[in-house]
């Protein structure tokens, strides 16, 4: 396995300068939270680096994922705020060679949680919303919760995230529905 600045450089050449950004912060933030948390600090590392690594790929470049690696026809339905975690963790997997799956699993979780989250998953997911260069309304507030509770922070984001989806009328993913029931109340 290579070095954290061979991982920068394969990330940095997949994505625009602002999100390779916002990647960096989310790393910075994932180490910080790993660190309370007593998380693997390269696994954080990895991971942060990793979740947004196919986002910007194209919606055919997922759906020939979809179909070669045979996974379940339904992801098709949504869209690339779903596939740029669950298919990317695959492109994460067959591009850069990392095959350790909790790593692969916080990828596939970071955009809508999911009912069992590791505590390396819950960072990840709490490091992409809070992040330093995040600002909307409790940034501050969520930010803190992630040091003092980080399950009622996932449950926080969730909640959140649930509300603004039904506020601009936007499809809601099962699995973020799910995570809702599950984590809105701990
Ligand atoms: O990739 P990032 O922008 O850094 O962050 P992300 O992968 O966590 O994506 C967050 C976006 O995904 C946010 O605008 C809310 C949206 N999202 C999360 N769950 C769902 C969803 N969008 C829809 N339509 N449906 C969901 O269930
Ligand atoms: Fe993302
Ligand atoms: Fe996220
Ligand atoms: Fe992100």
């Amino acid at each position: 396995s290579g070095t954290r600045e061979d991982l920068i450089k394969l990330v940095e050449a997949q994505v625009s300068t602002y999100r390779f950004e916002h990647i960096l912060r989310v790393e910075k933030m994932a180490l910080q939270l790993a660190e309370k948390w007593q998380v693997n600090p390269e696994k954080a590392s990895i991971a942060a680096l990793t979740h947004d690594y196919a986002k910007e790929r194209s919606d055919a470049d997922f759906l020939a994922v979809i179909d070669a690696k045979h996974l379940d026809p339904d992801l098709k339905s949504w869209g690339n705020y779903l596939w740029h975690g669950v298919v990317g963790a695959e492109m994460v997997h067959d591009e850069l060679a990392i095959s350790d799956q909790d790593i692969l699993d916080a990828i596939r979780q970071h955009t809508t949680g999911a009912a069992y989250m590791t505590t390396l998953s819950q960072i990840i997911y709490m490091a992409d919303y809070v992040e330093a260069g995040r600002d909307f309304p409790g940034v501050t507030e969520v930010r803190q919760l992630a040091f003092d509770d980080l399950a009622a922070s996932v449950g926080w984001q969730t909640r959140h995230t649930l509300e603004f989806l039904l506020q601009k009328q936007g499809p809601i993913y099962p699995g973020t529905m799910t995570t809702y029931n599950e984590w809105s109340t701990k």
